[in-house]
């Protein structure tokens, strides 16, 4: 019997060292600040994971670009050269027009809407990364886009000639539309970009406004609520159908409370970020009547052309969403 015992308890030993050996670590590159609640969350998600799974899976975030850039995260998930990490989907909108659903101007314009479009598009956009060997985790929006400027901008006259920095290819087409001059900048660059005068004006949201210190090289914010553009989570899938069921099923339920404590977590912080912006000096308002009717010229162009781009896989998001 003592001889079991002590067979039994190597036997435990040996399990515990070779699931500590066996312990996967993955590297979750993000674009954003680590003090961006985006990034915040993806901590969340990743000590959730560790604890779902008992430690066998540690996720380690690398926040602000510092792994791959913005612009680099999806292709390096793709290819593997990182297991997972998050991106702005809508600045891969070149790739596939279903990337680009949440920055459709006034389409969804609140945070209910938000989650309204995406019920709608989320599966068809998670095909699309599945046709990219990405596996669709969560997402998690943007408070609402407004535009950022260093003078008052009454109309789109007053925009004409201003140089625009760009995050996708909507923000790009707006300012094109408005008779600005787009030039493309990972956030993470924003504001170096602001202070050099590579670009004196912007749409984002207050959040990124506050994290860029937006009111050193700017004026004015005008929330114009344009759109509410989400970060999305992946993972390679090879790596993903590497893992065993209860880690893959850990990540999942994990996600999915990311996906709702982070939109939770946005909606809260909106209103704090604009009282930010204005407690540093910035005027912050809604735009005028004639901006907004020109605004809303340019959203109806921009639906028509994503549309045109999207073929009958748009059509039908955009029928179910407004259903
Ligand atoms: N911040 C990100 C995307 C949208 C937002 O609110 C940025 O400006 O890059």
């Amino acid at each position: 019997m003592k001889r079991l015992n002590t067979l039994l308890a190597a036997t435990a030993i040996t399990t515990i060292s070779a699931s500590a050996a066996m312990a996967e670590k993955w590297d979750m590159p993000m674009a954003y600040p680590a003090t961006n609640y985006h990034t915040e969350n993806g901590v969340a998600f990743a000590a959730c994971v560790g604890e779902a799974t008992g430690g066998a899976m540690e996720i380690v975030v690398h926040a602000g670009g510092s792994l791959f850039a913005g612009n680099d995260i999806k292709r390096a998930v793709q290819t593997g050269q990182a297991p997972m990490g998050e991106r702005l989907l809508s600045a891969h909108a070149n790739e596939n027009s279903l990337y680009g659903v949440d920055s459709i101007p006034f389409l969804a314009t609140s945070f209910a809407d938000s989650d309204k479009l995406w019920a709608a598009a989320g599966d068809a956009v998670a095909a699309a990364l599945d046709a990219d060997n990405l596996v669709y985790i969560y997402s998690v929006p943007w408070p609402p886009q407004g535009f950022y400027f260093k003078k008052d901008v009454n109309s789109a006259a007053d925009m004409a000639g201003v140089k625009f920095r760009a995050y996708n290819a909507a923000t790009a087409r707006i300012a094109e539309l408005a008779g600005m001059v787009p030039v493309q900048i990972e956030a993470a660059e924003l504001s170096q970009a602001l202070a050099t005068g590579v670009a004196e004006s912007f749409i984002s949201s207050g959040s990124t406004g506050v994290d860029s210190k937006v009111w050193e090289s700017l004026t004015n914010f005008y929330d114009v609520q344009a759109w509410l553009p989400r970060n999305t989570i992946f993972v390679n899938k090879d790596s993903f159908n590497g893992l065993d069921d209860a880690t893959k099923a850990a990540i999942m339920d994990c996600g999915a409370k990311a996906g709702a404590a982070g939109t939770a977590r946005a909606q809260e912080l909106t209103s704090q970020y604009l009282a930010t912006l204005a407690e540093n000096g910035m005027k912050v308002a809604p735009p005028s009547d004639a901006l907004k009717a020109e605004l809303q010229g340019f959203g109806a162009t921009m639906t028509d052309e994503w549309l045109a781009g999207a073929g009958d896989a748009g059509k039908a998001i955009i029928d179910a969403y407004k259903q």
